[in-house]
């Protein structure tokens, strides 16, 4: 492989515990693989290039731990990030696997469980500032439904909404350095999540009491399971300054959560993903949530982290050459057309704007005759990524 796509620290690459560590059970099969130890995968993805690694707080001290054993994990962990040099800057919370979260955490209809779900998060934030963390990722995962009998629909925006209050509150009193990154999913564990679109968080998100400290964390696998277009709803997060952090993997539309290789599925859309967060020059880590085939082994989850970093470089090269391609760039100025004084006049409302506008004869008839090109354009797009131009 050419040096040309290795990754460097500065590319803000980053790996939850959790994706290379994942042993490849599924619902229907065992583990294939043995568990890799968080020490371990430090070491691994900084000999990739990676800048970092992303835990839940049990991905690194196990459910259940004492505080003597959590002491002596944490630091040895420490130690193996100062020896690779190796940052931690996104933490979160396990709220989803132990049993007593079966019908979620903040919105469990059981208010014993809402309030360990509290607990635990209150200690896991603790515990990924103690890490240097500065985004903290909610993923609920459990809460969800598949019997909406079970629930009065608005306790649960509600129960939801007090925690995130709550916890934003503590973090101000604390006087951390933390903002929180909400990620949605439309299914899976649960029949239906709450909240499943990253355009209904960004709604909620305003609701909140210190909606400035809240944005999102995207995930390409689960709007596109929704069978949504990504890059739109990242565009709009964007654009809301609401774009805090984002989660990089493929994924077939449709299916369950398959959590795939960066860029193995849907190349033009990972294409424009990359070149979109190039472009803004969006300053978060190129975080990675996904995870290696089950068919392989340990040498296959390192052949998969490589390769995500590997493809969003050989992707970043090509959006520079997409910027710098004559033809491309000759045919959008053709496509995206300038009219200044018609834009002043729809830009504001004012009595002498509607009048102007009332006052044109737009024959849309004549506008209509003309085609975009967008054929041309896009087979441009397309032959540049099969490498041709
Ligand atoms: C889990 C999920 C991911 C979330 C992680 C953060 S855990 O693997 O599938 O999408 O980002 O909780
Ligand atoms: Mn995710
Ligand atoms: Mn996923």
């Amino acid at each position: 492989m050419s040096n040309l796509f290795q990754p460097k620290p500065e590319d803000q690459f980053t790996f939850g515990l959790w994706t290379v560590g994942n042993p490849g059970r599924d619902p229907f099969g065992d583990q294939v693989r043995p568990i890799i130890k968080p020490t371990h995968s430090v070491r691994k993805l900084s000999q990739l290039g990676a800048y970092g690694v992303n835990l839940h707080d049990n991905d690194l001290v196990p459910f259940g731990s004492s505080a003597r054993e959590q002491d002596q994990i944490v630091k040895e962990f420490k130690q193996a990030l100062n020896d690779y040099n190796m940052k931690v800057p996104m933490a979160t919370t396990n709220l989803f696997f132990h049993p007593v979260f079966r019908d979620g955490a903040f919105t469990s209809n059981n208010p014993k469980v809402r309030a360990f779900a509290l607990q635990k998060t209150v200690r896991s934030i603790n515990l990924g500032v103690e890490l240097g963390a500065k985004i903290y990722v909610f993923w609920g995962g459990r809460e969800g439904a598949e019997v909406d009998a079970s629930k009065n629909g608005p306790d649960t925006v509600k129960w939801f909404r007090e925690a995130i209050n709550f916890l934003s509150e503590y973090v101000v009193d604390q006087g951390y350095d933390l903002r929180f990154a909400l990620e949605a999913k439309p299914n899976e564990p649960r029949g239906d999540i709450y909240m499943p679109t990253t355009g209904h968080m960004l709604h909620f998100i305003e609701t909140l009491d210190r909606s400035e400290m809240v944005g999102v964390n995207p995930e390409f696998a689960h709007e596109t399971m929704a069978g949504l277009n990504f890059l739109h709803g990242v565009i709009q997060a964007y654009e809301a300054d609401k774009l805090f952090h984002i989660d990089l993997n493929d994924q077939k539309m449709g299916r369950f959560d398959q959590d795939l290789r960066f860029g193995s599925e849907n190349i033009k859309a990972a294409f424009f993903l990359v070149k979109f967060l190039e472009d803004m020059k969006w300053s978060g880590m190129r975080h990675f949530d996904a995870h290696a085939y089950r068919t392989e082994d340990e040498q296959g989850v390192w052949d998969f982290a490589a390769g995500c970093m590997r493809t969003y470089l050989i992707l970043k090269e090509k959006a520079q050459q997409f910027n710098e391609d004559s033809d491309i760039q000759g045919l959008l100025s053709e496509i995206q057309q300038q009219d200044e004084s018609l834009e002043k006049i729809v830009a504001t409302y004012s009595n002498e704007n509607v009048e102007a506008l009332q006052a044109i004869d737009f024959q849309p008839d004549k506008i209509a005759e003309k085609g975009h090109a967008y054929e041309k354009l896009d087979q441009l797009t397309v032959e540049l990524l099969l490498g041709i131009r």
